[in-house]
């Protein structure tokens, strides 16, 4: 595990998290920069690479931007986006083309794996972005382009997709270049980097208050959702789920250079099964860390929790969605209902971890027609109200609102529907700054004009989530 140091002076290969251009509740590590910065950055410990993680597009991150740019030593700009930063990937890249015109620019990360219209075609200044499986694929072509004397420009016009078949990549991604009219898919085998363990770690650990230590280390397990038929999730549609069966010992190493903190599975759902018990909870326990994790209530029983909580869990992250069951069934979650839901936490309230708990408002069935309204919102408050009679030990009930993201059914169903989604533009909906996935990015009111009914809707939401929010937000 090597430690990625964040850029001060300008290196050779640059990687930028694209700022959340709205409220960022959390901010911790930029984890899917991280994991596909690895394999080249460990295979190139002589060339300087370095990242900056600005959380939010503030003047004082595009003035080191470009400060760092217009130096002219960056030869390579790789940026990880999400769909919410994609104007300022836009930004970024139109920054780098005017100051470093010679700067190779390759975009990836969530927004480019789940969209079909790929970056390098759509945003100027992007020579080249990598979806899926891309760490192999982008160590390769950094490789090349850096033992190479042309400019950005000459490099990626004669980029042929034969050359990265020639090179030693691995796993499935797309590749699009600014050069081709479209982006090419390759499946060159099995990926040796979806092991979930990291090759790079930061300087420090970001605080999670949920955890009373100093610092919280971020990780996964696994990769892909077991559950995965959420609407709004494009999750299912990835990897599937990898399970590291055999060896966790990498943790206790991970753990063993932050000895302070605590530890916090980011996993799509947290894996269950035979090598779970018999091998990562014991050596979870044998730490004597605080950790957490994200949990699906309908497979959570009642054992899970207690052998969760005897080897040292103290927080569950779950999504409880909704109170009202038509709004469930549409998101098909229909398991996750208010009675479940009150008898999953009266069992944990037993044993004693804290909870927090994701809530979606504003929800609409994949042809895109609002589910929500004021009787479910009622049921919502409900629900909440049930959970905290369980006396179970909330963090936080964290409210969103509901945010179309490509590659899911929901924006199938919308697009099938008729409505024109895309997802270059943001569009904004500042009443709902406060929740946690809110102001930025399609949601009810932004997917087509909205009618009187919708805007005093969403002025019912937001008061609702700050009923419910009355316990305040825990943050990274
Ligand atoms: C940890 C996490 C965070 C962290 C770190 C963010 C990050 N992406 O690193 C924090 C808390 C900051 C965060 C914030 C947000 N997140 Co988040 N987050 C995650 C989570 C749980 C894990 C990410 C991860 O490490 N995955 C594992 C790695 C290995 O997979 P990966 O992310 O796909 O990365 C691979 C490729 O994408 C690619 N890649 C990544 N970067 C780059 C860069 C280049 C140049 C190239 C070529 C390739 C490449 O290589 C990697 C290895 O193959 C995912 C869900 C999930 N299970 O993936 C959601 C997820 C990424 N987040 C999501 C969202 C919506 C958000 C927020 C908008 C929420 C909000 N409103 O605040 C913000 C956006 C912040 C921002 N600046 O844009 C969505 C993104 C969907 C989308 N289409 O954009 C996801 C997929 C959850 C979901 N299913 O809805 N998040």
């Amino acid at each position: 595990m090597d430690v990625f140091r964040q850029a001060v002076t300008p290196p050779e290969v640059l990687f930028v998290h694209a700022p959340y251009p709205g409220r960022l509740k959390f901010r911790a590590v930029p984890s899917s920069m991280f994991a596909a910065a690895g394999p080249f950055v460990v295979a190139n410990r002589d060339r300087q690479a370095t990242y900056l993680d600005p959380g939010s597009p503030t003047p004082e991150f595009y003035a080191h931007l470009e400060s760092l740019l217009a130096t002219g030593r960056v030869r390579a700009l790789c940026i990880s986006t999400s769909t919410a930063a994609i104007e300022e990937t836009a930004r970024i890249a139109a920054t780098s083309s005017l100051l470093a015109p010679e700067t190779l620019v390759i975009v990836g990360g969530p927004h480019e794996n789940d969209i079909d219209n790929k970056s390098a075609n759509r945003l100027p200044g992007v020579h080249l972005s990598i979806g899926g499986e891309a760490s192999s694929a982008l160590r390769n072509l950094l490789e090349l382009y850096l033992s190479d004397n042309r400019t950005a420009e000459e490099f990626v016009r004669g980029l042929h997709p034969r050359n990265l078949t020639e090179a030693d990549t691995c796993g499935t991604f797309t590749v699009a270049s600014s050069c081709w009219p479209a982006g090419v898919e390759f499946d060159q085998g099995p990926s040796r980097f979806r092991d979930p363990r990291p090759l790079l770690i930061p300087e420090n650990y970001p605080r999670f208050d949920v955890f009373s230590s100093p610092a919280t280390i971020p990780l996964m397990v696994s990769r892909g959702c077991s559950y995965g038929r959420c609407t709004f999730c494009a999750e299912a549609n990835r990897d599937g789920s990898v399970i590291r069966t055999s060896d966790y010992e990498w943790i206790a190493r991970l753990a063993d250079r932050a000895p302070e903190a605590a530890l916090y599975f980011q996993d799509s759902i947290f894996p269950a099964g035979n090598d779970s018990s018999s091998e990562l909870l014991p050596l979870l326990r044998n730490l004597g860390r605080e950790w957490g994790c994200q949990v699906y209530l309908p497979t959570l029983t009642e054992r899970r929790i207690a052998e969760l909580a005897d080897h040292g869990c103290t927080y569950l992250y779950t999504g409880i969605e909704s109170g009202a069951p038509d709004v469930l069934e549409g998101i098909r979650k229909p398991k996750v209902q208010p009675r479940l839901v009150a008898e999953r936490t009266r069992w944990i309230a037993k044993k004693g971890p804290r909870v927090g708990l994701s809530l979606m408002f504003g929800s609409m069935s994949t042809n895109g027609v609002v589910l929500e309204n004021e009787r479910s919102l009622n049921l919502t408050r409900d629900l909440t109200d049930a959970v905290r009679d369980t006396g179970v030990r909330i963090a936080g009930f964290y409210p969103n609102v509901q945010t179309v993201l490509p590659g899911t059914q929901l924006a199938r169903g919308i697009a099938a529907a008729g409505q024109d989604l895309d997802f270059y533009t943001m569009p904004r909906a500042p009443i709902f700054d406060g929740l946690e996935d809110g102001g930025v990015g399609y949601n009810f009111l932004t997917v087509a004009t909205p009618s009187a009914n919708e805007l005093s809707l969403a002025e019912s939401i937001v008061a609702t989530a700050k009923d419910i929010q009355h316990l305040g937000v825990c943050s990274w």
